[in-house]
Order: C-alpha cells, then structure tokens, then sequence
C-alpha cells in the first residue's frame, strides 16, 4: 500500500479523534516528515484533515470520501467487497467490472467510483452521478442460476439495497418493477444488471450489478429534477457514504446466499409501488394501460391488459398512473 494511503488508513481508525505524528510515524514505518508530507497530498485531494498543536492530526468526521479504509471495517460480508477496487472517476462502474470478469474475475469483486463519465441506465439511457454525492457501485457475481432465473438478480438486489438505506438511514422506499428504488413518488436509486451467458452449460457465466445510490445530493440537473431524489433529500441527514456501501454489500451477500428460495419476493412484494395500481407499460415504443397484479416466482410483472387478458412481462419501462 502506498505511504499515504497507510496514513489515511490510521486517520480513518481514529476519525474524529487527534493522533500524534509520531504514533502516525511509529505505526506506517516512516518518518514524521513523510507522514506530514503525506497529509498535505491527502488535504490537497480534498480530506479535511486537521492539523491540532500538541495532538497531531484529525480526520474529521464529516469527511465523507469513498475510500477502502472507511468501507471495509463496515463489510460483514465473506465474499462481496472483500475485493474491492475504489477509484476518483471511470467511464462506468459496470464497464469496468465486466472488463475485471472477462479477465476471470471471481465473484464478489466489486468495484465503487466517485463519479461516472458515462454512467448508464438502461437501453443506452444514462445516469447522473455527480462527484461526491452518491455511490456508483457494481458486483461481479457468479452465481449458479440459471438465464430464466436472471430477472430475479435485479429483484434480489434492489430488496437488499432497500434494506440497507432503512438500516443507514432510517428511510423505508418503495421498488419499483424492476430496476428503480423509489422514496415517494421520486427515484433514489437505479440498478443495472447485465448477464453473460454461457452458451455451452445454458446458465450465467456471470452478472454485473452495477447500483447507483444518490446520497448527499440537494439538487439535481432541470431534466431529472422532478424525479429525481436522495438520501439527504429525503431525510435531511447526512449518511456516510461509505458505511451504506459497506450495508449495502452485506445485505445483498445475505440475499444472495437465499436467492433460490425467493424468500425475498415476499419483501419485494411488499415494497412494490407498483402492486394494486394503474400502469403504463412502454415496450418497443408501444404504450398500454394495464392493471399490476403482482410478481410472480421469476421477478416477472403480473398484469391485466385492458382486454382482460391477463399475462406476465419480462421488461419494459413501467409509469404508475394513480398514486
Ligand atoms: C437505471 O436505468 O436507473 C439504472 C442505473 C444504474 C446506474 C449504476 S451506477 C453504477 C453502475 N455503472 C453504470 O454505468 N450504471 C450503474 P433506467 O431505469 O434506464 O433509468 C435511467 C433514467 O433515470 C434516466 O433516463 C433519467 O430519467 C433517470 N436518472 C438518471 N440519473 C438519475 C439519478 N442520478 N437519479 C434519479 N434518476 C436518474
């Protein structure tokens, strides 16, 4: 590991509390002229490091930069993010993750950025991910499903990161089928998953999760603004960002580990905006009003067409009608 991330790892045990150049010094194995080096790279990075006579030096509490030495003390997980890449900017969490599978990458690898150049929603639409704001995250996963049963990846997903913003923040959202993370009528978070397949054995050779978590955000640019939310919006709270990652990874792994018992659509289910409601359902530029009757046991939309006719749908972009 680098010097000054050794010394951004002790600031980060002892966050909030002063310690000594020399205890700095003592425990990375460097000078105290290095380790004041050190800070003044990390201060010009943008941690608020605090430099206080007689005591040393303090991370402050409030520094909010995502980074491995504040993530994984808060990882109880066996796998999920025990291999974990944390960059200042990529094109697309997603893009790289699935560069790191095509090289073999092994399940669990997960990869979290600052920002996204070209962070991507669904069929080429994109996703803002402004600096410092929100968590853009993406899991390798490789997982013994088989393609039908790779609808339910998303599902399974969007439960655990539901769970996990309750358990950070408080805030209970609302899914809505497939992909979305609601918080009243606004999104608060969008997941992308894309599969390989393996054509050979007919199952997933692996699955990207990528998740996009708007968290410090208080505003948002004019074209999403209407539907556009966060966590402090929300709540008016400030969550650290790198403790919800690190929630967010355990309640997927535990998820995950029940994903062929589909215990989780019943929590689905029960958060769904969805279920009950009028919809508008847009698949291939055609628009219909349909009834949502539920989820069915692979993650797939219930609904009743205006016909009567009643059937389950696999993708498409869904707008609730009544509230
Ligand atoms: C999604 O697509 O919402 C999936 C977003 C997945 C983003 C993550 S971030 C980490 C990983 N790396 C990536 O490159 N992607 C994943 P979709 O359901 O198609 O919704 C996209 C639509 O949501 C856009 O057309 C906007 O209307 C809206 N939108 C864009 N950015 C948003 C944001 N930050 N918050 C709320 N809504 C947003």
């Amino acid at each position: 590991m680098p010097l000054k991330e050794r010394v951004l790892a002790v600031l980060e045990e002892n966050k909030g509390k002063s310690v000594s150049g020399s205890e700095i010094a003592k425990s990375v194995g460097m000078t105290r002229s290095a380790v004041w080096k050190a800070v003044k790279s990390l201060r010009n990075e943008g941690y608020s490091i605090c430099a206080v006579t007689n005591k040393g030096y303090c991370l402050s509490e409030e520094n909010d930069f995502l980074n491995e030495h504040s993530i994984v003390p808060n990882l109880r997980t066996k796998v999920l993010g025990r291999k974990l890449d944390v960059f200042k900017t990529v094109d697309s969490t997603n893009n790289f993750a699935k560069s790191l599978a095509q090289l073999g990458a092994e399940h669990g690898t997960t990869v979290i950025s600052e920002t996204q150049t070209n962070g991507r929603g669904r069929m080429g639409r994109s996703f803002y991910a402004p600096t410092g704001m929100g968590i853009y995250m993406s899991i390798v996963l490789r997982p013994d499903l088989s393609v039908e049963h790779s609808l339910l990846i998303t599902s399974c997903a969007a439960v655990a990161v539901a769970d996990a913003i309750a358990k950070v923040s408080g805030l209970e959202c609302k899914i809505k089928w497939v992909n979305d993370i609601y918080a009243g009528n606004k999104k608060l978070c969008g997941i992308l998953t894309e599969a390989s397949v393996n054509v050979e054995q007919g199952g997933l050779e692996y699955a990207i999760v990528g998740i996009g978590v708007n968290v410090q955000n208080i505003t948002f640019p004019k074209n999403i603004s209407d539907i556009a939310t966060s966590v402090k919006m929300e709540t008016g709270a400030s969550v650290s960002r790198c403790v919800l990652a690190a929630e967010i990874l355990n309640c997927l792994e535990e998820r995950l580990e029940n994903i062929k018992d589909k215990s989780f659509l019943d929590d689905y289910r029960r958060r769904s905006n969805l279920i009950g409601h009028k919809i508008e359902v847009t698949h291939n530029d055609e628009s219909e009003i349909m009834d949502c009757l539920g989820v069915d046991e692979l993650g797939r939309l219930l609904v009743r067409m205006e016909n009567g006719e009643e059937k389950a749908i696999m993708s498409g972009t869904v707008r609730l009608i009544d509230e």
